[in-house]
């Protein structure tokens, strides 16, 4: 793992492109995975590209650009060498041997960025099963680095014997982890059931987008919201008033980023589920990035890996706040003709969010089936209730008898048809 306290861990940064890739895509790849190194606590000494029209299967690059990246190494003082591709487990020792350098792959960068941020116990096993089934084929490296920084005689690394040891060890922390993780998602679940007849919304999107800023602003309340990938790594739900006596569950989640690890992604499924189960995913976009269309085809992507149904979401282009007014009828232009669903919103202006709230409220009026209840005169307290949790659409006195149509939540609706003296026929085409 990176020490973040320790400032003088230096990156050499290598991207292996194929050779058809943009040289802006290039640049794109390379400046994130600079920001993941950052983030993760390492000054980036220096870069290095090669484009390929295939890995080569022992060292990934070819023997030339692995001399040109050794030399580069011990000029620049570099104690890290990260690469942007996935590197096998062999490929990994390989060059780590060539060179003397610890090499990284992207991969172990981000679940080392997400081990740093982990804070509640259950994001902590989450990360620590990730990152035990990233290191299981890899251990025989793992031991390298242990004999390499002890040195000295005896340091040759594990025997075959060792090796199964550890991976016997491993593989009862990993069934522990996943244990204690079913058991959390189990109260959980029990939670959720509780609030199922609220309307649930799950913010999802690329590291950074705003995801957080949004709910907090939505809700008044206190997330954690900071310049940096990964702020976020817990789920956290808030209830939001979106006026006229609406009311949403809204839920922020882990931000997604380009290639994001498999391990990772099975591991914060109990967290993700969340994605799952609700009626609305608000796709958040940053419009101001200028690579915003490669970053929410990245989410898509994930989106689309955990099943989630593309009718089930809704585009954000946030932090709109930061398009000239060229650019933002630009994007409005673009986005009335080309995409689905969608609003543009920014907390940095006031109203910036009442789009979204608009409608969301939309969305719930929407899903409230429409009932006839004919009520007693005298039954003050259902038609109270009427008013005060639906929409009252018409009224007529029938005698001893008040005849209301309106929309309800399923909820009152349930209630209504379990009440005696009380009548409720459902309107809806069912
Ligand atoms: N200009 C501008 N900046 C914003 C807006 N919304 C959020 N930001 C900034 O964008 C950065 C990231 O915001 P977060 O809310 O932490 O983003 P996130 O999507 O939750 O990020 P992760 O948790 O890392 O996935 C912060 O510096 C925010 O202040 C906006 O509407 N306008
Ligand atoms: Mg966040």
């Amino acid at each position: 793992m990176i020490d973040v306290e320790q400032p003088n861990e230096r990156a050499l940064l290598v991207g292996a492109p194929p050779l058809d890739r943009s040289q802006e895509l290039v640049d794109e790849h390379l400046a994130e995975l600079a920001r993941l190194a950052t983030t993760a606590g390492a000054a980036v000494v220096g870069a290095l590209v090669q484009r390929l029209e295939a890995p080569h299967p022992a060292t990934y690059i070819g023997t030339g650009k692995l001399e040109e990246l050794a030399r580069m190494a011990r000029e620049r003082g570099a104690t890290l060498i990260v690469f942007d591709e996935d590197l096998s487990p062999a490929q990994g020792s390989a060059i780590e041997e060539r060179i003397g350098v610890r090499v990284m792959d992207r991969t172990e960068l981000i679940l080392d960025i997400f081990a740093l941020r982990a804070r509640t116990a259950e994001a902590k096993l989450q990360v620590e099963l990730a990152q035990l089934q990233y290191m299981r084929p890899r251990l025989k490296r793992m031991w390298t680095h242990l004999s390499r920084t002890q040195g000295g005689i005896g340091a040759r690394g594990p025997g075959e014997q060792q090796l199964e040891t550890d991976r016997r060890l491993i593989d009862r922390r990993i069934a522990r982890l996943g244990g204690r993780l079913e058991e959390i998602a189990r109260s959980r679940d029990t939670q959720r059931k509780a609030r199922r007849a609220a309307y649930q919304v799950a913010l999802v999107g690329y590291t950074n987008a705003g995801k957080s800023s949004i709910l907090r602003s939505l809700s008044g309340s206190d997330l954690f919201v900071e310049d940096r990938l990964f702020a976020t790594l817990d789920s956290a739900t808030r209830a939001v008033q979106l006026g006229e006596g609406y009311e949403a569950l809204v839920t922020d989640t882990v931000g997604f980023i380009r290639k994001l690890p498999h391990h990772l992604v099975a591991s914060f499924r109990a967290t993700l589920e969340e994605v799952g189960e609700a009626d609305l995913l608000l796709h958040v976009i940053d419009a101001s990035a200028p690579n915003w269309e490669h970053q929410a085809q990245a989410v898509d992507e994930v989106l689309a890996d955990m099943g989630a149904d593309p009718a089930g979401v809704l585009l954000v282009f946030h932090k709109v706040d930061r398009l000239g007014s060229t650019r933002r009828a630009a994007l409005r232009e673009r986005s009335a003709a080309f995409m689905g669903p969608h609003v543009m919103t920014t907390v940095e202006e006031a109203e910036g969010l009442e789009p979204l709230r608009a409608v969301l409220r939309q969305r719930i009026r929407a899903r409230r089936p429409t009932v006839r209840l004919v009520v007693p005169v005298a039954d003050g307290r259902t038609l109270a209730e009427a008013y005060r949790e639906g929409e009252v659409l018409s009224r007529e006195q029938n005698g001893t008898e008040i005849v209301l149509v309106a929309r309800v939540p399923e909820a009152v609706v349930g209630r209504w048809e379990g009440q005696e003296g009380v009548r409720v026929v459902r309107q809806d085409a069912a």
